[in-house]
């Protein structure tokens, strides 16, 4: 019935639906003869019948719109119930409104529909320090250069300290730096081409022991010289520096016939002339190597009247000694 009143006296007398009947609370109303407009504000939507703003009641509190249209629930416009919003986000709805949260590693894309993947490596040049940064969707990898390790957070590359791996130096100590390492060898250990071990020098491929048998050993290397010679105090030469008596004979493990002052073996052994019998030198008295033998070659290199280092004229005196047995 009141609705027929009002229609018959629309005609002399409009109602302002805006102050008066609660319409379009939250919008803009416009009232005009016998109507009236409702624009909703941007998020609202307009209800059905073109008189409420739909959701305005949480903003406003008006139990006036809840009580007209009794449980039906009255929402704003749901932009997250969309396909596509607020992508690698949190689409967060809100009265008239909506806002995207965005996941870490993305930024609000200009329109505020979706979060963009935020580059890293072009936001901050000095990302990945001793590495290279490649960025990835959400996130970004440091890629480190080598002897680097990435950092506890990722952010950056640190030093690696190779040191600390087993095996590392052995014979030889690690010496860390930034970047890289180094082995600094023992004595008597060279680097090997791995770079990261210590490996024994065979000093013996130098011929070091002149006159004597090279020994090669880890670490060192030894010179064991041939009987009758003294190793010198480098280690490295043997040397005919023992003296002795020089017998003219040796026969029946008897020498006979002594000089009369000690002569090193060389000085002894190496004479031109022998009575068809081997001379004889040293205490306890050893016969001289026969001429030929590969003894008397390592005791004489420089071949018979010679002396070990080279010397004739010591040998002279073996042969001035052994001349008189040669002329009975
Ligand atoms: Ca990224
Ligand atoms: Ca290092
Ligand atoms: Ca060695």
């Amino acid at each position: 019935m009141w609705i027929e009143y009002f229609m018959k006296c629309s005609i002399v007398v409009d109602i302002d639906e805006c102050s008066e009947l609660d319409y379009c609370t939250g919008g803009t109303c416009t009232n005009s003869p016998g109507s009236f407009e409702c624009i909703c504000p941007p998020g609202f939507d307009v209800s059905s019948d073109g008189k409420f703003c739909l959701g305005m009641k949480h903003a406003y509190g008006l139990h006036k719109i809840s009580i007209s249209y009794g449980n039906t629930l009255l929402t704003d416009h749901n932009e997250c119930s969309e396909t596509g919003m607020c992508a690698n986000g949190l689409c967060i709805n809100m009265d008239g409104s909506f806002k995207c949260q965005c996941n870490n590693g993305y930024i609000l894309s200009s329109t505020g529909h979706a979060c963009i993947d935020i580059d890293e490596c072009y936001e901050n040049p000095r990302i990945c320090l001793n590495g290279r940064c490649e960025n990835i969707p959400g996130s970004y990898h440091c890629l480190c250069r080598p002897g680097f390790q990435p950092s506890l957070d990722g952010t950056f590359c640190v030093d690696l300290d190779e040191c600390e791996e087993t095996g590392m130096c052995d014979n030889g100590k690690c010496v860390n730096i930034d970047g890289s390492f180094k082995c600094v060898c023992d004595s008597g250990y060279k680097l090997g081409s791995d770079r990261k071990t210590c490996i024994d020098i065979d000093e013996c491929t130098s011929n070091p022991c002149q006159h004597g048998r090279c020994i090669n050993s880890l670490g060192s290397f030894r010179c064991e010289c041939l009987p009758g010679f003294t190793l010198g105090q480098d280690g490295r030469s043997c040397l005919d520096s023992r003296k002795d008596l020089c017998y003219s004979q040796f026969r029946d493990g008897q020498c006979l016939n002594p000089t009369s002052m000690p002569v090193t073996k060389s000085s002894c052994c190496c004479c031109t002339v022998i009575l068809g019998q081997p001379m004889g030198w040293g205490t306890p008295c050893q016969a001289c190597p026969m001429q030929g033998s590969e003894e008397f070659q390592a005791l004489c290199p420089h071949g018979p009247g010679m002396t070990y280092n080279g010397d004739g004229e010591k040998v002279a005196l073996c042969v001035s000694h052994s001349a008189p047995n040669e002329i009975q």
